[in-house]
């Protein structure tokens, strides 16, 4: 890996994190430092700003994070930072320091500081659906394994939807969600990771479309474009997932899990669209709100 660096420090805007009622009422002072790990040579060769990261856009994206919703941890600022830092596909890793010098500490100190380092890995986007047994139980097992899952990374997990079925024999409805992460394990392990999860969960493969208590689908690996990204047709692991652009019940969920979301169309006139766009040009009237997962 280079070593090269692009830091951003000292960005600071007023937020509302914090496990104290005041905290959360009253509001302080963060400011957060970032040190992005990216190979800065073709920016340098080139002088174009498409080569690189810009900067500009990663402070925003801190105030963002400062003045959005409040946590209880400053972990969990600096964690949710550098997974927004990570989309971009060109950081290789990142540092982010948070910093709370108006903390409620108790005694004289000059600063307390949040330290986390992560590494960047392939984006990918799993669909769950089941539509036999405990539905909502099952979907949140699953999310559960995923998480559990070494060489996969969980950054977000979509509410739950129900859905009508989309062909196959007569079937009940679905209940259906997509998850979001970075994963190290390459495709086909990720795959065989995904069958083994659905078989722990009674999974047996009998008709094409037809019910099951748990389909668990690798809609893509790497951000399309990008240099993480497989495009693959093997019959096998076809990447990314031929039908998911027409499907509703798979856009719906991986909106809500990932807004800026983008994929490879790879049938009718192809090209990468944000999945927002190719939901616009969907019916989603088979697509409902689902039941939340805290009560499963
Ligand atoms: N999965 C299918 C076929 N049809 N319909 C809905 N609503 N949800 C699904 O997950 C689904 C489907 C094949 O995997
Ligand atoms: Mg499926
Ligand atoms: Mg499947």
């Amino acid at each position: 890996m280079a070593a090269d660096r692009i830091v951003l420090q000292g960005v600071s805007a007023r937020g509302h994190h914090g496990v104290l009622d005041f905290e959360k009422r009253d509001g302080q002072t963060f400011l957060v430092d970032v040190t992005m790990h990216c190979d800065l040579e073709r920016a340098g060769r080139s002088d174009g700003l498409a080569a690189t990261v810009n900067y500009a856009e990663v402070a925003d994206a801190v105030v963002a994070r400062i003045t959005g919703p409040s946590f209880d941890l400053i972990e969990r600022l600096a964690e949710v930072i550098a997974d927004d830092v990570l989309r971009h596909d060109l950081v290789d890793a990142v540092d982010v320091v948070v910093h709370k010098p108006e903390a409620p500490v108790g005694q004289p100190f000059t600063d307390v500081q949040v330290r986390v380092h992560r590494a960047n890995a392939a984006h990918v986007a799993v669909a769950l659906g089941s539509n036999l047994g405990d539905r909502g139980q099952t979907l949140a097992a699953a999310v559960q394994s995923l998480r559990e899952l070494p060489g996969l990374t969980v950054t977000a997990v979509s509410s739950l939807v129900e859905t009508d079925p989309v062909g196959g024999p007569e079937q009940p409805p679905y209940l259906n969600a997509v998850a979001v992460g970075r994963a190290t394990l390459a495709p086909a392990d990720l795959l065989a990771a995904l069958h083994r999860i659905e078989a722990e969960h009674g999974r047996t493969r009998e008709v094409r479309w037809g019910a099951r208590t748990l389909d668990l689908d690798l809609l893509q690996y790497g951000t399309p474009g990008g240099r993480r990204e497989v495009v693959s047709d093997e019959p096998e692991l076809l990447l990314p997932h031929p039908r998911a652009h027409e499907r509703a019940f798979v856009l719906v969920p991986w909106t809500d899990a990932d807004p800026q979301a983008t994929l490879r169309v790879t049938d009718g006139d192809g090209g990468i669209r944000p999945v927002a766009d190719l939901l616009a040009d969907l019916d989603r009237s088979g697509v409902r709100p689902g039941p939340g997962w805290e009560q499963q």
